[in-house]
């Protein structure tokens, strides 16, 4: 096989000049990130966990009725989320992906209205289920329910992507339980044939529920199934923020050049039951959740930060100071917001306007409602033609 020439090759450095160089590399440079980032990234882990840790409290004291937590995530998602394009590319999330959408433009207000389902919320107008964010404005897709079913929406949107020539990657995210769905094989053999601007994530925390991994998969790392995908299978330490920048930032070079999707598998750690709603101790044991406890990013992050020098006390105050500030601002505006007005309860369930020119045959145009609530709500929107399923044409 022929090799390929080099042009220019540097001088082999010795294994003492290379460990000098290692040792006063400056953190992140070889990475393209300067200070800033690697401050600016950890100051999002560090939010998303007081948000977090505001949410139980909040949920404890009566104010918000289920919390599904993204704690011991957190490092992964904002390291992985970082190699994305904010506003160009695509994200398709899940019910722990706080970090995600926060470090891809959502807000702590935006967070705190989704939990307190207000009125103006951003994911849902306070119609989703607490913990399933989404932000249009932001190419950041409502979660759906049904586990995996977002894979296919991501791999959708990738196909649309290549097919427009956008130059925009589509991201989703999901638990390694939940990789196991029927879904997930379809959407990745789709993904890789066509070789889509598509990466996939799993977050494995070890367990689905109290299910832990051992139940779920007959193989260790999820990763190993991408071979049979043809696509690459990166195995990144979760706790290891910038390891999984590493790890995603060549998977959206590679989706960009058209080489195809990647599927990355983040060992995480869940430091939380799985939502508000169980005890994990009923499950687990003391030595596995400490084990947990010492695979948490945001320490670990702390420290690599305090030892190159790039985080210092001052800075380190100023920063709690700050997220402190953001967490109380959130609160305090999600609990002045108003709750959606019931009679609105129908808004959205269907289409109100047909996004083409050309309306279905089957009605639609010009928006329409549904026969049985005409009573209550009138005829519906100006311009309707009542025409839609549960109208004139329902059969
Ligand atoms: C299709 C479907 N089956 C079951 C559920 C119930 N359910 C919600 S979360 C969950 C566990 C998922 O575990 P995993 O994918 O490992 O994610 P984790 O919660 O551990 O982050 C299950 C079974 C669901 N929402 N959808
Ligand atoms: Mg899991």
């Amino acid at each position: 096989m022929a090799t390929k020439a080099v042009p220019n090759p540097k001088p082999a450095a010795t294994p003492a000049a290379k460990a000098e160089f290692t040792s006063k590399a400056r953190l992140g440079a070889d990475l393209g990130l300067t200070n800033d980032d690697l401050i600016a990234m950890y100051r999002l882990v560090a939010l998303t966990r007081a948000v977090d840790e505001r949410m139980w409290i909040l949920n404890r004291a009566g104010r918000i009725p289920f919390v599904i937590s993204g704690q011991g995530h957190e490092g992964a998602q904002v390291g992985i989320t970082r190699a994305f394009e904010k506003g160009h590319d695509w994200i398709a999330p899940f019910y722990r992906s706080i970090a995600t959408c926060l470090t891809f433009g959502m807000t702590a207000r935006d967070i705190m209205t989704a939990q307190y389902a207000t009125a103006n919320d951003n994911s849902s107008g306070g119609r989703q289920m607490p913990g399933h964010y989404g932000d249009a404005r932001r190419n950041i897709l409502s979660v759906s329910s049904p586990v995996a079913t977002q894979l296919l929406h991501a791999v959708g949107i990738a196909l649309a992507a290549k097919v427009r020539r956008t130059g925009q990657v589509a991201l989703t995210v999901m638990g390694e339980g939940s990789s196991n769905q029927g879904d997930v094989h379809e959407g990745l053999n789709f993904a890789a044939i066509h070789k889509l601007p598509f990466i996939f994530v799993v977050e494995n925390n070890g367990y689905a529920i109290s299910v832990p991994s051992s139940k779920e998969l007959a193989i260790e790392d999820v990763a190993d199934r991408a071979a049979g995908y043809g696509m690459p299978g990166i195995v990144v330490d979760g706790a290891d923020v910038l390891a999984c920048y590493a790890a995603a930032r060549e998977a959206v070079r590679r989706a960009r050049a058209g080489e195809g999707p990647t599927l990355i598998e983040a060992k995480v750690t869940r430091l939380t039951a799985h939502s508000s709603d169980d005890q994990q101790t009923k499950y687990r044991s003391e030595e596995d959740l400490k084990e947990g406890r010492g695979h948490d990013a945001l320490p670990h992050f702390r420290a690599q930060l305090r030892e190159a020098g790039v985080l210092t006390d001052e800075l380190e105050t100023a920063l709690s100071a700050e997220i402190k500030a953001i967490v109380d601002d959130a609160t305090d505006f999600a609990e002045g917001e108003p709750d959606p007005d019931p009679s609105t309860a129908m808004k959205w369930v269907y289409a109100e306007d047909w996004p083409s020119e050309t309306p279905p045959p089957w009605g639609m145009g010009g928006g329409w409602v549904h026969a049985s609530h005409e009573a209550a709500d009138g005829p519906g929107p100006a311009g309707s033609t009542a025409s839609g399923p549960g109208g004139a044409d329902e059969t």
